[in-house]
């Protein structure tokens, strides 16, 4: 089942079908019985068909949530971050901390700062070399059950990142360095192992960028980083947490303004933004 979010509620889609739900996004998605509860609610009969208007109404899956992110937990990210911050004396940081029992975890974004899907994000304007992240995100209750997946970028400003490791926030947290959506997979079943992700960045007619890698790629359950998150940590209101890229587009290629960006995840969908 997806949940899709609309001003002032959800849209329930099963079997390609749409329902409409009134409801408080903030209660519905921090219910420990999130899949239960709207199965009952499909099967009770008693949601409306959504009208067809409300397609294009789909807002980012947040309201009030935090964004964290988890970093370096596939090895491609690794060494893409140890080649960009090698001249800054860094690189054994990423090596490290690849292999370590505690993950990388960081602070992404508050909902103010994030697009949905048909919204721009943004490259900041001090940076050079920008990329987008494409990852599956998490979506966690306030009492720390994972209870949905959506589709996450990640959008990074190598040239700050590697210039300074201290200077991650600033690479990582600016108005629109995040998008969510298109919704939010609801499953009982965690997505397997040879789950796609697959990224593409279109430039005019052409295809400037293809990457795909897989979940079995990811070095951590999502489990043990929901773990490390809320440990002394709390989220009265859920959290999102991105679990990290797989895909890093060469060296030589940065985001150019139009750019469009898409992230595919099969049983989530695509997420597509364009660059402001
Ligand atoms: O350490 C830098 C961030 C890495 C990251 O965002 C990722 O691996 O996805
Ligand atoms: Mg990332």
């Amino acid at each position: 089942m997806k949940l899709y979010r609309v001003h002032d509620g959800a849209l329930l889609e099963r079997d390609e079908r749409r329902h409409y739900y009134k409801t408080d996004w903030d209660q519905l998605v921090n219910r420990e019985d999130l899949f239960e509860h709207i199965a009952g609610l499909h099967s009770s009969g008693e949601l409306p068909l959504a009208d067809e208007n409300y397609g294009s109404q789909i807002l980012a899956p947040i309201v009030s949530q935090e964004v964290w992110a988890a970093g370096v937990t596939y090895y491609r990210s690794r060494t893409a971050r140890m080649a960009e911050s090698h001249d800054a004396g860094a690189d054994n940081f990423y090596d490290r901390v690849y292999t370590a029992d505690r993950p990388e975890l960081f602070f992404k974004a508050t909902a103010h700062r994030v697009s949905g899907p048909g919204q721009p994000v943004r490259i900041r304007r001090d940076s050079r070399w920008n990329v987008p992240e494409p990852e599956l995100a998490l979506v966690i209750t306030r009492q720390g059950k994972i209870v949905g997946y959506t589709i996450g970028n990640d959008m990074s400003s190598r040239d700050i990142e590697g210039e300074n490791p201290l200077y991650l926030p600033q690479a990582k947290v600016y108005d629109r360095s995040c998008a969510l959506g298109p919704c939010i997979l609801v499953t009982e079943k965690a997505p397997a192992a040879e789950t796609q992700i697959q990224l593409d960045i279109v430039r005019g007619h052409d295809s400037a960028f293809v990457g795909t890698t897989t979940l079995a790629q990811l070095k951590r359950t999502p489990e043990s980083l929901v773990e490390f998150l809320y440990r002394d940590n709390s989220f009265p209101q859920g959290c999102f947490l991105l679990t990290g890229t797989g895909i890093v587009p060469p060296d030589h290629f940065t985001l150019q303004s139009g750019d469009e960006i898409r992230i595919t995840i099969e049983p989530i969908g695509t997420l597509i933004n364009c660059v402001e």
